[in-house]
This record gives structure tokens, C-alpha cells and sequence, in this order.
């Protein structure tokens, strides 16, 4: 039944087993139906068990995503001024040899000169052969610059990595026998939907489930409790939980003997953080802080397991590494991690040991260091000058699997930098987008049912493999062929450029993964403990869960978990007194599926949730159009009404394509470059704003 031989009798449909490629914690295993070489279902596969056969509404709409009217078929070239979206097709040999000849005429300057290329990608595909397998190998060979891959979870990451020594934690399907969930920073219910499936199982058994976020999510609503508190003030919380753990001794005093390092100096930080303190930097009340406090200790007195899924949307602010490593000291003071349904999962992608120096080949770089630029501070970057310390002015842009115009902080600058008619930029996508506007050459990429690949998880532990369902839809080609055939138009030779897909695929885990398995049934589990931290063993160097980190001490950091308040904290600005997060929108998924005619209706249009008392005092109703504003710009779109945001903050939900907003901008016209305390991370929800009605567009 599952084969991908494309020579099937004609007309009988066959089913090709996938992985969903999409920067999503849940990672599917996909059944695509094939009826004549065209694909016209894709469903969720009943034998993987986190799929449990159902898919987000996003990707059963693959299909419409796959077959779309304005999908890129053949290369484009610019016509028109950077930006207008003008283009004329050309061939892929005058495209391919155009761009071999600028970025060849770069490279041939020497080393230093060769850094004014730059690589741009994110999460577009997941997938470690589409993503950066053939690409790195290309760029090392190149000489151009890194890129610091770190706008979405670098922050949380490093806290992570400090406090338990990865990104680890507890197995998600374990979080269905847990008795107290606490839901930290996470809309589980649109990002992490197969998580929420045994979250409810729990539920149905008997577990209480706390959400904490701002905002009054949609996952909010199916909770027991849920905590708005303002954005940024999560280290702030957990301490306080801390401090009332330790005033009535809910406390495993022998895991933290045992399994723990610099217990007295954080319960000392953790004393100076009562309920009362913390509530004022929080904006909640002292009593809830306590009665969070009360049911994660009635956990450690029962002896019941205790689970906090906590998520990315918590540490987009200048504390977000710190306030990571707060909360992920919890389980350890009351010992949750002895279960295999207690401890933290945040992100599982440390399970995973891919060999990342077979797909990359960082030997291609040939004893060359080029500079590291941050993805987040693109619009900066793009912007700056040659400079001894910085080296050569930004020159080239090949961005591909990514759409920064759109996604990347402080928009006007990411805008204005793409614009400059000095710099050469190649773009490999499936749509128009709004990074594809300014491009010079728009190259047709290949979506997950037309090309092979291999995925982990950040979500759970199981390894997947995508194969092609079709064929590649016009000219289309995979990114590795794009930079295989790129590499040779400029003559690198070297054999590692030839390796197929499927060779990639083979040589991305080696042996340590069962192939034939992953052919046959799409997926494999690893064999991994239940309760991983039950007898301590933490991949940190001390080998225990480090609430005092000697490696960010030298860093010059605190070596204690602390509350670092936002860049922009709520009340600190007259003339931008509301504080403005933009979480993910159900229906998209980053910028992605903005486009896809069902979801974009499903998702309606840019909005702004207002709680109804900034609302009247600003005299804005439901389905006003408002400016939102700060000094880095303006954006504009309807107001909601409602009683998903809080006082005091404002909620503008997705990443819409700049080209659909109401002025041709999106939320992030109006969020800053700032980095995180920890690993450089964006800090899109620290960002403060004002906002008005247009009385005109009423
Ligand atoms: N449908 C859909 N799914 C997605 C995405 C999408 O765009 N759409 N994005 C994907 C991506 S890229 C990622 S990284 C993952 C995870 O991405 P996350 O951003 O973690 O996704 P969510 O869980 O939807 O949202 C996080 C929640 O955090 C809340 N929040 C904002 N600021 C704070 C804060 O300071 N403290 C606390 N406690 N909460 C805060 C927001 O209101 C939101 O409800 O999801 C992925 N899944
Ligand atoms: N204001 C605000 N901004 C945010 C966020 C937020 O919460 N609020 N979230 C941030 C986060 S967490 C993240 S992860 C980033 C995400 O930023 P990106 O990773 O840039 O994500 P997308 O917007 O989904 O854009 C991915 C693009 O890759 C393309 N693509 C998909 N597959 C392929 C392929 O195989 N080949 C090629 N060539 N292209 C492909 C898609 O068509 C899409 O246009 O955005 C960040 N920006
Ligand atoms: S986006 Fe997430 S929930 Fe939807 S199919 Fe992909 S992995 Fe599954
Ligand atoms: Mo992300």
C-alpha cells in the first residue's frame, strides 16, 4: 500500500507516507493519497502514535497549499523597481548562470570579500536535507557568513541548556498521566495540538490543568486556571512559587540533595521573592501566585506527578533565558522528575543526534572563520556599512526556506535594507512572498510531497521520513538541487556536491536509525528512558539540574535564575503605555499559509485584541480600524474588543503578509531588534505601543 513507485497502474490511488516539514513542535507522520500523479488528500497516519491520524486544519489544506493558483513554477527575474513584485520568467540555465556569475564575482575578491554573502533560512522545511545539508555545503565552500539561527528559541534554549544541561526533558505522551499540568507560556491548541490530545486525557483522568499567558488563549479557555500575567514576568513568578514551596517545606529535600547543584544560594535569591512582590511585577494577585504554589506543593505531599509544558512564547523578551531557567528549576524542588509524567518538557530536540558534520561539511570551509551574522538583526545588518571590525557591507542575500520581510523584527528597517539597489538578492520559495518582492531572482522551491526527506522532533522523540508523493509541480526543484546545480555552475567539484537526496537521507543518523523501518512505516521511535531524571543524570556538566551555573557566571551573567524586566516593561512609557505581544494565529503558521484562500478566510484578518477598558478610554469599538504605533512605526487593522487580553496589553495575532495589511505593514513594523539576556534571541512580545482609532475608516 505505501510505495512510491510513480509507475502504479494508472487511476489506482496509492498512499506515500510523509513527515510534516512545518516549524511545529508535533511533527506528523503524513498518508498522501495519489491518484494519477496528482495528490488529493493528505491525512494524519493512524499507525504513528503522536499523530494519532489527525492533522491541523493547516495541513490538511495541503493540498490547496500544493496545487495553488499563485505557486512559483519557473524562475523569475526582476523587472521592475526592488519591491514592486515585477517579474519575467526565465529559464533555469540564464537564472543559474546570472547568479553563479555576481555571487562568483564576490567570492573571487578573497576570503574577507567573500563574507558580503549572506545566507538567510529558517524553519520553512524542518527538514535536516532541505534545510541545511546541501546549502551549508555550498555557502562553506563559498566562504560566505554564517547566519545566528536564533529568531525563534535561542533564549529559552540556552536557559534550558544551562539549567538541565539540553534541550530535554520529559516524553510528551507521559504528560497524559500527569495529575497537575501547567500550561506556561504555550497556546497548546493552535502550536502543539498533539501535546493537547494527552493533555486532555489527562484532564479526562483527573488532572488539573493551569495556563499561564497573557493572553486568554483558546487553550486558556479549556483549562481549570489561568494566570494573565504581563508579558516578560515569568522569572518573577517562579521564584515567588519557589518561595512559598520553601516556606511550607513542599520540598523534596533529598532529590535536591542528591540530584541538584547551589541549592542554598537559590533558595536564598528565592526568599526575596514573596507572593506580594512578585504579584506587583506580575499583575495578578498575591493569591494566585500562592495558589499555584499550593497545588505544584500538593503534588510533592501526594506524591503525584506534576508536568509544566512550557513553551517558546514566553521567552520572546529580554529576560527569556532567565525567566526559562527559572521555571525549569521548579520540578527539581519537589523531586516531579521521579515520574516519569512530572519535570518540564520545553523542546525534545536533544534526543536527536543527527550528523550534522556528514550533512554539512564544515571541512569545505578550509580552515576559513567567517563572521556570524544574527538573523534577528537583519534589518540593522543589511543597513551597515563596511567596516574594519565588521568587515564588507552585506552584498548578496540568498534566502531561502524564510520570509524575513515579513517575520523578522522592526520591519521598515528589514524593508529598507532589501531595497537597496546594491544588493543582489536570490530567493528560493513557493510563493510571492513579501521577502520574494524585492528579490532579483525568484527560484521555484519543491514542497514536502515533491521531494525526500528526514526530520526529527521538537516535540517528541520519534525520527521520520518524507518521501516524494509527486512530482515536482512546473520547474520546481528541491533546494539541495538548487544549490547543486548552483555549485556547478561555478565550478566546485567537489564530489560531496552529487550526493542524492536519499543518500542524505541514509547518511543524516547512519546506523543509529533503522531505515528500512523508516521506508516501511514512515517513522521510528528511539529508545530513550521514561523518566530520564528520576536518578538525577542531567547532561550539564555537574551531572546535576545547575541552579547556580559557574558557565554563565563566567560569562559575566548571574549565575542565579533571576527577573530581568523587558527592554520596554509595561508601564514605563506615557506615550507608549500598552505593552503589545503577537503570538501565533491558529490558521498560519508563522507567515506561512497566509496565502491559502480557506485558512486566510478561517483566520478572517489582521486584528488587535483590546481589553474593554483601553478600549474605552480611546473611545474604540469592535471592528474599528486603529493605528498602533510606537517610534519604530505604525501599523494598521481592526480592533477586537475582548476579553482574551488583558488591561494593560494588547494582542495583534500572526504574521500576516505585509502586501495583505491594511497600510502594507504587519506587526512587526512595530517590534524591536533588542536581543535576550541569553543566546541573542528576538524579543518580539517586549515591545510597548499606543494605539488609536482612525476616525476616517470607521
Ligand atoms: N498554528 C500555529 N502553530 C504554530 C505556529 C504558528 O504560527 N501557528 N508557530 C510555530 C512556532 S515557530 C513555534 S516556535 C511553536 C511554539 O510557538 P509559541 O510562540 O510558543 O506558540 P504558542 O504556544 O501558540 O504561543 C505562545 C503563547 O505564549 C503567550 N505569551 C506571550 N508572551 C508571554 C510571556 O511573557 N509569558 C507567558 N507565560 N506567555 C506569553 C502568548 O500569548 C501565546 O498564547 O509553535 C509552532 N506552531
Ligand atoms: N511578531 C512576531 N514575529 C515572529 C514571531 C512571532 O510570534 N511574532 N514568531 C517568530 C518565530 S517563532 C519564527 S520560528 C519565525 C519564523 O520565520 P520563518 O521561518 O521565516 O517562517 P515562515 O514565515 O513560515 O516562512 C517560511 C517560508 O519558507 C518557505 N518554504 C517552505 N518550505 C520550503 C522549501 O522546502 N524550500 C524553500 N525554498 N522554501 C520553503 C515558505 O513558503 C515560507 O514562505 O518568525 C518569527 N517572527
Ligand atoms: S503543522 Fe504541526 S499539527 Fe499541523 S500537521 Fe504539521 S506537525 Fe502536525
Ligand atoms: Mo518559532
Amino acid at each position: 500500500m505505501h510505495d512510491s513507485n510513480p509507475t502504479s497502474a494508472p487511476g489506482a490511488p496509492r498512499e506515500v507516507l510523509g513527515a510534516c516539514p512545518h516549524d511545529c513542535p508535533d511533527t506528523c507522520s503524513l498518508v498522501t493519497t495519489v491518484q494519477d500523479g496528482v495528490a488529493i488528500r493528505v491525512a494524519g497516519n493512524p499507525a504513528h502514535p503522536h499523530t494519532g491520524g489527525v492533522l491541523c486544519t493547516k495541513v490538511s489544506r495541503y493540498p490547496e497549499r500544493t496545487y495553488h493558483p499563485e505557486r512559483v513554477l519557473h524562475p523569475l527575474k526582476r523587472t521592475g523597481p526592488k519591491g514592486s513584485g515585477q517579474f519575467e520568467r526565465v529559464s533555469w540555465e540564464a537564472a543559474l548562470t546570472d547568479i553563479a556569475r555576481r555571487l562568483g564575482a564576490i567570492a573571487a575578491r578573497g576570503p574577507d570579500a567573500a563574507q558580503a554573502i549572506q545566507p538567510y533560512s529558517y524553519a520553512g522545511t524542518m527538514g535536516l536535507v532541505q534545510s541545511e545539508s546541501m546549502a551549508s555545503r555550498f555557502f562553506h565552500a563559498l566562504g560566505a557568513s554564517f547566519l545566528h539561527r536564533s529568531i525563534c528559541a535561542t533564549a529559552g534554549g540556552e536557559g534550558l541548556a544551562q539549567t538541565l544541561g539540553g534541550k530535554v526533558g520529559m516524553r510528551v505522551e507521559f504528560f497524559a498521566e500527569a495529575k497537575l499540568i501547567l500550561i506556561w507560556g504555550s497556546n497548546s491548541i493552535t502550536s502543539n495540538l498533539h501535546f493537547w490530545r494527552y493533555a486532555q486525557l489527562a484532564k479526562r483522568n483527573g488532572a488539573k490543568l493551569i495556563c499561564i499567558d497573557p493572553r486568554k488563549s483558546e487553550t486558556a479557555d479549556k483549562c481549570h486556571e489561568h494566570i494573565a500575567l504581563l508579558p516578560g514576568t515569568d522569572a518573577a513568578l517562579a521564584l515567588a512559587v519557589m518561595h512559598e514551596l520553601i516556606v511550607h517545606d513542599w520540598l523534596d529535600h533529598d532529590y535536591l540533595e542528591r540530584h541538584t547543584l547551589g541549592w542554598d544560594a537559590l533558595r536564598e535569591r528565592a526568599l526575596q521573592w514573596p507572593p506580594a512582590r512578585a504579584a506587583a511585577v506580575c499583575g495578578i494577585s498575591a493569591e494566585q501566585i500562592a495558589s499555584l504554589a499550593r497545588d505544584y506543593g500538593a503534588c510533592q505531599q501526594r506524591g503525584e506527578p506534576a508536568a509544566i509544558r512550557l513553551n517558546y512564547g514566553m521567552q520572546r523578551v529580554h529576560g527569556g533565558g532567565n525567566a526559562v531557567r527559572a521555571v525549569a528549576c521548579l520540578p527539581a524542588l519537589i523531586g516531579a522528575w521521579r515520574h516519569r509524567a512530572g519535570g518540564l518538557l520545553l523542546s525534545s530536540s536533544g534526543s536527536f543526534a543527527p550528523d550534522k558534520t556528514a550533512l554539512q561539511r564544515p571541512d569545505l570551509l578550509a580552515g576559513r572563520t567567517p563572521r556570524t551574522i544574527n538573523m534577528v538583526t537583519i534589518g540593522d545588518d543589511l543597513l551597515r556599512p563596511a567596516s574594519p571590525t565588521w568587515g564588507p557591507a552585506i552584498e548578496a542575500l540568498v534566502v531561502y526556506d524564510s520570509n524575513p520581510v515579513a517575520v523578522a523584527p522592526e520591519s521598515a528597517k528589514v524593508a529598507a535594507g532589501f531595497a537597496r539597489e546594491d544588493l543582489f538578492t536570490v530567493v528560493l520559495e513557493h510563493f510571492q512572498t513579501d521577502t520574494a518582492d524585492y528579490a532579483d531572482y525568484i527560484l521555484p522551491a519543491t514542497t514536502q510531497l515533491e521531494h525526500w526527506d528526514i526530520h526529527t522532533s521538537y516535540g517528541h522523540t520519534d525520527v521520520l521520513l518524507n518521501r516524494p508523493a509527486i512530482a515536482p509541480r512546473g520547474e520546481a526543484k528541491p533546494n539541495t538541487q538548487i544549490f547543486r546545480e548552483l555549485a556547478a555552475h561555478m565550478g566546485l567539484t567537489d564530489p560531496c556536491f552529487a550526493e542524492t537526496d536519499e543518500a542524505l537521507c541514509r547518511a543524516a543518523f547512519g546506523a543509529s536509525v533503522d531505515f528500512e523501518l523508516l521506508l516501511r512505516q514512515g517513522f521510528a521511535p528511539q529508545a530513550l528512558p521514561e523518566a530520564p531524571f528520576a536518578q538525577g543524570g542531567f547532561p550539564t556538566p555537574s551531572g546535576r539540574c545547575e541552579f547556580f551555573s559557574t558557565r554563565l557566571q563566567a560569562q559575566g551573567l548571574d549565575a542565579l535564575p533571576s527577573y530581568v524586566p523587558n527592554h520596554e516593561a509595561a508601564g514605563t512609557s506615557a506615550a507608549y503605555p500598552l505593552a503589545m505581544i503577537s503570538p501565533p494565529a491558529r490558521n498560519f503558521l508563522n507567515s506561512s499559509f497566509v496565502n491559502v484562500a480557506s485558512l486566510q478566510e478561517s483566520e478572517g484578518e489582521p486584528i488587535l485584541e483590546i481589553h474593554a477598558s483601553d478600549a474605552q478610554v480611546r473611545a474604540i469599538q469592535s471592528g474599528d480600524v486603529v493605528r498602533v504605533f510606537n517610534r519604530r512605526g505604525e501599523y494598521r487593522c481592526k480592533a477586537v474588543v475582548s476579553a482574551r487580553a488583558r488591561p494593560g496589553v494588547v494582542n495583534g495575532l500572526g504574521v500576516w503578509w505585509r502586501k495583505l495589511g491594511l497600510a502594507g505593514t504587519n506587526v512587526n513594523q512595530l517590534t524591536s531588534q533588542a536581543l535576550t539576556d541569553m543566546g541573542q534571541g528576538p524579543t518580539f512580545y517586549d515591545c510597548l505601543v499606543e494605539v488609536a482609532g482612525v476616525p476616517a475608516l470607521r
